[in-house]
């Protein structure tokens, strides 16, 4: 039996989107979605790591039927949501999501989270890689 293991292990290593993506995604959460809810929030912290910019141009919740980059901006008194196709960070740079700005937002979700769980995630880079984490799920007053 020939051994050709090592071989696809490193080119799966040269390959991987590790080596593409210097993103980091940090601290990420959501609340407990309310009851009959189907949607929620992602919160977090991206890190660009590399010397070049990173933008981020699409995102996946398996569970979920949808899943995008929101902003907010105040408009006539009233916070209103607006999606982001893409957000970019500088190299070096950190852009957090966090309440009253950024967020992913999260559609259709097959079961709502609870509380101490995680939800998986990925979010999806210009140059075609994933770089995925999860998000931990606070309650309610948390
Ligand atoms: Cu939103």
């Amino acid at each position: 039996m020939r051994r050709t293991l090592p071989g696809a292990f490193l080119l799966a290593l040269l390959a991987g989107p590790a080596f593409a993506a210097p993103l980091e995604i940090a601290s990420a959460w959501l609340r407990e979605p309310p009851p009959g809810s189907s949607g929620a929030a992602i919160y977090m912290e991206l890190h660009n790591r590399g010397d070049a910019p990173v933008a981020v141009v699409g995102a996946r919740v398996e569970s979920a039927a949808s899943a995008a980059v929101h902003g907010h901006r105040h408009a006539d008194g009233m916070m209103r949501m607006y999606p982001v196709p893409r957000l970019e960070i500088a190299a070096g740079a950190s852009v957090r999501l966090e309440p009253g700005g950024y967020h992913l937002m999260v559609g259709g979700l097959a079961a709502a989270p609870r509380a101490g769980a995680v939800l998986p995630f990925c979010l999806r880079l210009e140059d075609g890689a994933e770089q995925c984490a999860e998000a931990r799920v606070r309650g309610i007053g948390e």
